[in-house]
Parts: structure tokens; sequence; C-alpha cells
């Protein structure tokens, strides 16, 4: 078994917290966005290839949610909160009427008994967004309640929809995905999402081969024919140059409303980031970096341009 190269988190005291329960989480809910989304199986098998035989590490893992009748960022959070994460920053998105906020993971990445293929890396922060459904029209407010009130009951268990790729509410009708669709692709993506994992981000700086810095990854999946989100250009960056990210237009798959019309729909795409070290830690022996000596958390600017990943001007699909 192979250790994971660094810890996640700048903690000084290595003293385990981690239950097994986490890593088995993560694992099963990949399981569902791996079988349903070819293109983020694709990118990572072509990144392997490229890049040599060690595990990928990943950067974050991203939720969606409806801020509404307790399905909102708390229903999948408990979980992760229970699980040893910490809430960190808050970020908004006012045009979008999103607001998100991101955890960090324990402080330890020591791997337990259980070996887990998939994960055996250092652990993922958590990025969870809701839609702020109260400032949404009379219309879509309606269509979104008629939903959430049913699963209101089930929100403490939205980790269970997760890994179960099962919805917490009936089955939609398209009529109301078609209403949600006009005024928000968010939230017409999460009435037929669910909890599905929204994105899993690689963790670009972790590579080995030169496709470890994100501009030679961007070229080198275009080139073999993996469509990127262009929205305000293909390369994300932050203001203080430090986060890098770029993403997968997301995969579209046949979804089943009720009244058994089929429509297609977008489902989940796969995000890539490099962070950069901090101008502080630069002298230091590149064998001696962390995670904790590069630049942390997320970005409004970037973030606001990775959520078109699912849109149809990035899909293509109406
Ligand atoms: C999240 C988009 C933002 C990031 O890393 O800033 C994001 C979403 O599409 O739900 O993933
Ligand atoms: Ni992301």
């Amino acid at each position: 078994l192979r250790p994971p190269r660094y810890r996640a988190m700048a903690s000084a005291s290595a003293s385990s917290s981690e239950s097994p329960l986490l890593r088995s989480f993560l694992s099963a809910v990949t399981k569902p966005y791996l079988e349903k989304n070819q293109t983020a199986v694709l990118a990572m098998k072509l990144i392997q290839d490229q890049d040599g035989e060690e595990p990928l590490c990943f950067d974050h893992f991203a939720f969606r949610t409806f801020g509404i009748d307790g399905c909102g960022i708390s229903s999948i959070a408990q979980l992760f909160l229970d699980l040893g994460y910490e809430a960190r920053d808050e970020l908004r998105f006012p045009a979008k009427k999103l607001r998100a906020l991101w955890f960090a993971p324990p402080g330890q990445t020591s791997k337990g008994a259980q070996h887990n293929e998939l994960f055996e890396g250092p652990l993922p922060r958590i990025f969870i967004s809701e839609l702020l459904v109260e400032e949404l029209s009379n219309d879509a407010q309606t269509v979104i309640s008629k939903y959430t009130r049913n699963a209101a009951q089930l929100s403490k268990h939205a980790a269970i929809a997760s890994i179960l790729n099962s919805l917490p509410w009936p089955t939609p009708s398209a009529q109301d995905y078609k209403i949600l669709a006009r005024e928000s692709e968010y939230a017409a993506w999460t009435l037929v999402n669910g909890y599905a994992l929204n994105h899993l981000t690689i963790s670009v700086h972790q590579l080995r081969s030169q496709i470890k810095k994100i501009t030679e990854l961007n070229n080198f999946l275009q080139a073999k024919g993996i469509k990127l989100n262009s929205e305000g250009g293909i390369l994300k960056v932050s203001p203080d140059g430090g986060l890098l990210q770029s993403s997968t237009v997301a995969d579209s798959v046949l979804f089943s409303f009720a009244g058994d019309e089929i429509l297609r729909v977008p489902a989940s795409y796969i995000e890539f980031a490099e962070r950069l070290v901090l101008e502080k830690y630069l002298d230091l022996p590149a064998s001696e970096i962390q995670e904790w000596h590069r630049r942390e958390g997320f970005e409004v600017g970037n973030a606001d341009k990775i959520f078109e990943s699912t849109s149809s001007n990035q899909t293509g699909v109406h």
C-alpha cells in the first residue's frame, strides 16, 4: 500500500481522528458518479495513463442543494461535520441566487486498516452550495417546495440519497423541470440530480508529469477531444494568482420524468485545480512542500464560472 503523499491540513499533532467510515462514504459517493459520467471517467483514465501509476489526489468534492425545508447545505454537511470536517468560508453569488460553504477535512490522512483503491490519498475539501429559494419567482418556489416539502422529513439522511443514487423526493414532472430551467439552471439540475456528487476535483499540483501544470493539462485533455468549460476562458484564475481551475462540460443523460416522458438532462462534470505555493514558502525545497504551504480556499470569481459547467450554453443541450 502506498502512503499518502501529504497531509491535507496543517496539523502539527498527527493524532488520528479519522473514522474509516469517512473514506468508505467518499468512495461510495463516487460510485454512481463514475457509472453515470463517462467524460469524468475518461479524463481520469487519460490523466493516469499519462502521469503514471500513483492514485489521483482529490482537491474537493461538491454538492448542490435547495436552501429550503431543511434540504440546504446543512442536510448533506451534517455527516461530514460528524466525521470531523470543519466549516470554513462562505461564498455568495447574488446573480445566481446561491451561496456556498466549504469544509476542511480532519487534520490527518494516515490510512486506516481498510484499504480503498480509489481513496487512499489525502482527504478532499467539501464544497456545498444552496439555492436561495426564497429569492426566486413564486412559480419557481411553488415547484421547488412541492418536492422539498416531501423530502423535509428525510433531509437528515441526505447522505444516503447521495450514495444510493436516489432522489430524496418524488420523480419530477418534465413540466416542473422546464419551469425551473427557465429561471435557474442550477435549480433544474438539482431537481433531477438531488444529492448526487456534482463534481470531484483532481489536485493537479499533486500529479508528477508535465500535466501537473494546469495549462499543460488543459491542452492535453483538449487534444484528446475532451470539451472544457469555456465560460470566461478555459482557465479560471483567482485575483491573487494562486488558485487555478478548469472543468469539463457536464455529460448529459436521459432522464425518465413522471408520466414516462424522457428528456436529456445534464449530469455531473470533473474539475481540475492547481494551488500554487504561497509566496512566503517559495524558498522551501520542493520535497518539503505540503498542501498547507499552498493557496487555500475557494474564489467567488472562479466558482461563478465553474457553476456554468452544467448550463445549456456549455453543454449545448437545451
Ligand atoms: C460548484 C461550482 C464552484 C469551485 O470549485 O469553485 C466550484 C457547482 O457547480 O456546484 O466547484
Ligand atoms: Ni469545484
